[in-house]
């Protein structure tokens, strides 16, 4: 083989590989990096009158639902069990459930969890909420669903704690 050929050869294969590294990086880049998890994100409609502590309720959009579970009195600094199901996606299409509780307008701090695969369709975790400062007990369960495509789909669940904060 000639050598000018050969070294032809040699420039395409290492653009070549530089143009693999390039677009892994930028794919790893949109899938661990941007802030929104690089997905569209779908916030689901929350029905009127919808109170997770009374049995569940469900939220949807977009042929998905998410419902969520809480006891019937949650209270802060006391551990309970939140249980969410998912339809409109089967397990293998959804890649993590995650949650985090809010109040509107005031920070709470870092409240969030990752919940896991329980039985199909279902997930669930053991959640404990803070004292709020402010004695207030209007909390906002936000429950966030990646689907395997990349897609985020939210519902904000309002609840409200009993007893103390
Ligand atoms: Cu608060």
């Amino acid at each position: 083989m000639p050598t000018r050929t050969a070294n032809l050869l040699l420039a395409a294969a290492a653009l070549a590989v530089l143009v693999g590294v390039m677009l892994a990086g930028q794919w790893l880049g949109s899938r661990y990096l941007s802030p929104n998890d690089g997905g569209e994100r779908v916030v689901l409609t929350i029905p009127a009158g919808c109170t997770a502590t009374e049995g569940g309720c469900e939220a949807e959009g977009e042929g998905v639902g998410i419902q969520l579970a809480l006891p019937a009195e949650p209270s802060a600094l006391t551990p309970f069990p939140v249980r969410v199901r998912v339809r409109g996606l089967t397990p293998d299409q959804v890649a993590w459930v995650r949650m985090e509780f809010e109040m509107v307008g005031m920070d709470m701090g870092l409240n969030r969890l990752t919940l896991e695969p329980r039985e199909p369709g279902m997930w669930a975790a053991a959640a404990t909420l803070p004292v709020c400062v402010a004695g207030r007990s209007d909390w906002i369960a936000r429950v966030t669903v990646r689907g395997a495509a990349g897609q985020i789909y939210q519902a904000d669940f309002p609840f409200s704690t009993t007893g103390p904060g």
